[in-house]
């Protein structure tokens, strides 16, 4: 049994423009947690280098995801909103769990394969390590659950495994210090300092796809600004973009299962779905048997009505930096409290002076 204080913890990287499926994905679900849970959500501007180490922009970039965050729906009063790189522990503990986590494991990172592309040997140590970093992001708050895309699933994995040997190799250090808890990871008694998070990927949109194919991850870095809906984009930027989008020649099936084999399709009810909170199986209930000529207006509809009062609030956000700043320093406060509590500890646990 998990008998770790809750804590729900999620970090967005400041690297381009904010899209549909980071908001469905990861935003929405922050902004849903925050009435029953003690939430700190970070903007996560040190693994913006790893895969690009000069940015035009990295401080704008990180007020725009801040105030993505807050356009949304996010108290940062009652919550904390933070950029990584004001709370020093994160990059500590990252080094910590460099050590603890096997190249083995790391190997096996999609993400990584997927980013560093053919030339592998050409990616930077820190798009390698980003999961160890992200590991540490968490677990520097020894926070329990996790609001992510489907994406991020392996990399949730990999810091369940960071947990598990930290907790187990420095067993007897963390008895001394006598601040772990007792949980079970299957069958197994543990006596943990870190929680085996839980990482909270649901809905009909977990993995919203691409625009202009359904097999492939909607993603800020795709070449084509086709493929993405933005948070930014205006009415008639995201009608354009949903009457582009790709589609099949069959109208929309009645059920579910006539969306196999048809990813664009699938996504495109997903979308709708996760927008309108119903279930893919609510929504064919309504548009089964009709055409995309028909569905896509009404996507777009809704898209242009749930996006449009976060993008006017965005905007109105962003003319203000000095009020974004403020709140940014304040959470970074207040993160590094709490971080300082654990790192004084981990010190302690692995025995520096
Ligand atoms: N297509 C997606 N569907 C659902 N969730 C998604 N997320 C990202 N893309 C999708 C979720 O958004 C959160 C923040 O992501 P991030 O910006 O920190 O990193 P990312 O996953 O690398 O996002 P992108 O847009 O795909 O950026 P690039 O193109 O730079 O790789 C995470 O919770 C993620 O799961």
């Amino acid at each position: 049994m998990n008998q770790f204080q809750p804590l729900v913890f999620s970090g967005v990287q400041p690297t381009g423009n904010l899209h549909l499926g980071n908001y469905l994905g990861a935003i929405r679900k922050f902004v849903a947690l925050q009435a029953t849970n003690d939430c700190i959500y970070c903007v996560v501007d040190m693994h913006a280098l790893t895969a690009q180490l000069v940015h035009e922009d990295l401080k704008e970039q990180t007020r725009s995801i801040a105030a993505a965050f807050i356009a949304s729906g996010i108290d940062p009063t009652k919550h904390i909103v933070f950029n990584q790189s004001a709370v020093s522990g994160h990059a500590e503990l990252a080094w910590i769990f460099n050590c603890v986590a096997r190249i083995g494991w790391m190997n096996r990172m999609t993400q990584f394969k997927d980013k560093a592309g053919k030339d592998a040997e050409k990616a930077s140590l820190g798009l390698y390590a980003y999961p160890s970093l992200m590991a540490a992001d968490i677990l520097l708050y020894r926070a329990t659950h996790v609001p992510v895309g489907d994406d991020q699933k392996q990399h949730l994995e990999l810091t369940r495994d960071i947990a598990q040997k930290f907790n187990l190799d420095f067993a007897a250090k963390i008895r001394a210090i006598g601040k772990g808890i007792d949980i079970k990871v299957g069958d197994e008694p543990v006596h943990a300092y870190f929680p085996m998070v839980e990482p909270l990927i649901d809905g009909p949109a977990p993995r919203v796809m691409s625009l202009r194919d359904g097999t492939k991850k909607m993603s800020k870095s795709d070449a084509s600004d086709l493929s993405r809906i933005n948070l930014m984009d205006d009415a008639e930027t995201i009608a354009k973009k949903v009457r582009k989008a790709k589609t099949d020649a069959d109208g929309l099936p009645s059920e579910t299962a006539g969306l196999a084999g048809r990813p664009e399709a699938d996504n495109l009810v997903g979308i709708y779905a996760a927008l309108s909170d119903k279930s893919k199986a609510d929504v064919l209930a309504d548009f089964g048997g009709q055409q995309f000529s028909a569905f896509k207006p009404a996507l777009a509809d809704l898209a242009v009505e749930v996006l449009s009062p976060i993008t006017g609030e965005m905007r109105r956000l962003m003319d203000d930096t000095a009020h974004i700043d403020a709140i940014l320093k304040d959470g970074g406060e207040r993160a590094n409290a709490r971080a300082e509590v654990t790192m004084k500890e981990v010190r302690d646990i692995v025995g520096f002076l």
